[in-house]
């Protein structure tokens, strides 16, 4: 056990020395975030770093993830972004990214210090803060070229794609497993259509395709440690084209539950309907350049959609064996699901109240 404790280390120093860093490594802590990568913050004397390695079962193609960053990184950094943006250290032959005995690929960036709050510390400040800079992200990138951008997952949130692979994944299955996701299924299945609509305004062009986010959860959200305010938003790795609707409901779904995906008591799951309003506010105050009526129209529902969404996925990866999402225990997406079943349950009961609350800041 010892050895093969010793032998991480070792490999880990081996790849954390082929990237320029400054100083020498002090220490080097896994750290316990995201669902899919794995992330080390490294200190050295001099500079702190953090260093994941890339799970290529999921992100397929690393390079081209890696020029979706760079490309629109460099753009930020160019059009009067307000936060912070990623400094990606290079490896000693100057790529991105260094692949060790395993092929395994891996990158780094700068580390970012930063305040992380707990749900119970979050309050209407700090939520109209992160509903601008999500708002600002998106103006940033409004009228950047969707072309430019290689989609890099395909369909990545096309909820009525999930919809279809769980539906099929159920009558497949049998016993047990059935008859723990089937009654949340038959709930999911009552917003199937709206699920369609969305697919076919994009079609139509209604609602256009913009370079988004795709990942805003509020875990992706650094704040400055003192102000209350945004510092950076990371984790650029989904950067793609799609609508600015999950964006803002990904950021709704972490941030206005009153407690986290992962708490398997459904009785502590809450929707803060107060917090749904001051990051709105943020957001239509620094989207308002841009956003067209047809998106606007989505943004009491936007919430209910990314949750159901992500309540199949869990689900989805619990019939599947878990074999996409990090798990601490066996059933725990099948935990995660419910837990999103319960909070789309409670924003729905105040689906009226948010568009109201839209249509409210868009006649004043
Ligand atoms: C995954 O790995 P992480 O935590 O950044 C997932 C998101 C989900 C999220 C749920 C590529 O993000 O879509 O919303 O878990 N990322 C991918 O916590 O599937
Ligand atoms: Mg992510």
């Amino acid at each position: 056990m010892q050895t093969a404790i010793s032998n991480k280390f070792m490999e880990l120093k081996t790849i954390i020395n082929s990237f320029e860093i400054e100083g020498e490594i002090e220490s080097i802590q896994q750290l316990n975030i995201g669902l899919i990568n794995t992330n080390y913050l490294v200190v050295c004397s001099q500079k702190k770093y953090v260093f994941q390695q890339i799970n290529t079962t999921i992100f397929k193609n690393v390079s081209t993830i890696m020029e979706n960053i760079v490309m629109v990184n460099e753009h930020l950094k160019n059009t009067n972004y307000n936060y912070e943006s990623l400094t990606l250290i290079s490896t000693k032959s100057k790529e991105n990214l260094f692949f060790d005995a395993n092929k395994n690929p891996w990158r780094c960036f700068a580390f970012i210090e930063n305040k992380n709050y707990t749900f119970s510390e979050l309050n209407n400040t700090i939520m109209t803060e992160y509903g601008k800079a999500i708002g600002h992200f998106h103006a940033c990138l409004a009228n950047y070229d969707t072309a430019k951008i290689t989609n890099t997952i395909d369909n990545f949130h096309n909820t009525l794609k999930y919809f279809n692979v769980l539906e099929d994944l159920i009558s497949n299955s049998s016993g047990k497993q059935k008859n723990e996701v089937e009654e949340s299924f038959a709930f999911i299945q009552q917003f199937e259509d709206r699920f369609q609509k969305i697919n076919q305004l994009i079609d139509a062009e209604k609602i256009p395709l913009r370079v988004c986010h795709n990942d805003t959860k509020i875990d992706n959200i650094l704040f400055d440690s003192n102000s209350e305010k945004v510092k950076s938003i990371i984790d650029l790795d989904t950067i793609m084209s799609n609508t600015i609707i999950y964006d803002f409901g990904d950021a709704i779904r972490t941030s206005c539950n009153t407690t986290s995906e992962n708490d398997c008591d459904i009785n502590n799951i809450n929707f803060n309907l107060d917090f749904y309003k001051s990051f709105t506010t943020g957001y239509l105050k620094e989207s308002k350049d841009f956003i067209c009526k047809e998106e606007k129209n989505w943004l009491a529902f936007a919430p209910i959609l990314v949750t159901l969404e992500q309540a199949i996925r869990f689900f989805t990866d619990y019939l599947n064996g878990s074999i996409y999402y990090k798990t601490d225990y066996p059933n725990q997406n099948l935990d995660r699901g419910l837990n999103q079943i319960a909070l789309a349950k409670k924003m729905m009961i105040n689906e009226k109240e948010m568009e109201n609350y839209i249509q409210s800041l868009s006649q004043s």
